[in-house]
């Protein structure tokens, strides 16, 4: 991989989001169509889909040998046969983006043959910008990320996404919950899984755990927490997948190998 390849890409990256982010932002002023996915509890506004096409249409027209793997589909192409691949969510949040409209965010990841080289994750409502280059750290804004605070699990303040669905409960989401809750200092549900990684690169957060997350959830904050010198990996302790649904961990190193013991607990995850 070519130093000036990466460099351009981080960039092309960077615009993406803040764009993305704007767009967002200016359509979130205007009455938008709200559309229920599988439920009621899942939804897609047209201003997912605009902002995918967006993005993917910045992305292939610098660089249409590019592959995009993205939550609406606006990409035809087979996301495995790209050596570069783009893994984007527009809104990561839709529900608090429809109904707070703070709390959501721009997630743009790119892989290269499977392996994770950038990730940026965009606030629009609070004109945060978390990134990261592989090798090369992880920022907020200007600011550099590093997470050197010791804490024990007992002092975490930990955040999940809970889906409360059929799938969820066989795979015994309350029990989890319950026993992590009585034993970290507190438990968030914020409802952006990509914000939420960012948060726990910058330390705002300890942890973050979720059972079944879509790739363009985890693809860019797995990075920043990565360079940010967290540890991720799915909830068995193995390596996350870069292109297909995982459960998911990612904290403070300190604590990892304790986490890990209490979800692995669950031997259904
Ligand atoms: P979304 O807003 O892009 O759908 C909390 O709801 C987090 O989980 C958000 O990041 C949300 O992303 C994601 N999410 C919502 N429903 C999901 C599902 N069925 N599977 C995986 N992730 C989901
Ligand atoms: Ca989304």
């Amino acid at each position: 991989m070519q130093t000036s390849s990466l460099a351009a890409w981080k960039e092309l990256a960077l615009h993406c989001a803040r764009s993305a982010g704007k767009l967002s932002l200016a359509r979130m002023k205007e009455p938008f169509t709200v559309e229920y996915k599988t439920s009621a509890s899942d939804l897609v506004t047209a201003v997912d889909k605009e902002v995918e096409k967006h993005v993917v249409d910045m992305i292939l027209q610098r660089y249409p040998d590019h592959g995009i793997l993205g939550e609406e589909s606006t990409f035809t192409g087979d996301p495995g046969k790209f050596d570069t691949l783009w893994v984007i969510d527009p809104i990561d949040g839709t529900t608090n983006f429809v109904h707070q409209q703070i709390n959501f965010s721009v997630s743009i990841a790119v892989y290269h043959k499977g392996e994770g080289l950038i990730g940026v994750v965009y606030d629009p409502s609070r004109d945060e910008l978390f990134h990261a280059v592989k090798g090369q750290g992880a920022f907020l804004n200007d600011q550099p990320l590093r997470l050197n605070r010791q804490v024990h699990l007992e002092e975490a303040l930990l955040c999940t996404s809970v889906f409360w669905n059929k799938r969820a409960e066989q795979m015994g989401i309350d029990q989890i919950v319950k026993k992590l809750a009585g034993k970290v200092r507190g438990m968030r549900l914020l409802g952006s899984a990509a914000l939420e990684l960012a948060y726990v690169a910058a330390g705002r957060l300890d942890g973050y755990v979720s059972l079944s997350l879509n790739a363009w959830d985890f693809g860019a904050g797995k990075i920043i927490v990565e360079e940010a010198g967290g540890r991720v990996t799915t909830m068995r302790g193995t390596p996350l997948p870069y292109d297909q649904k995982s459960s998911i961990m990612a904290c403070n190193p300190a604590f990892y190998e304790e986490l890990q013991h209490y979800l692995s607990l669950n031997e259904n995850t």
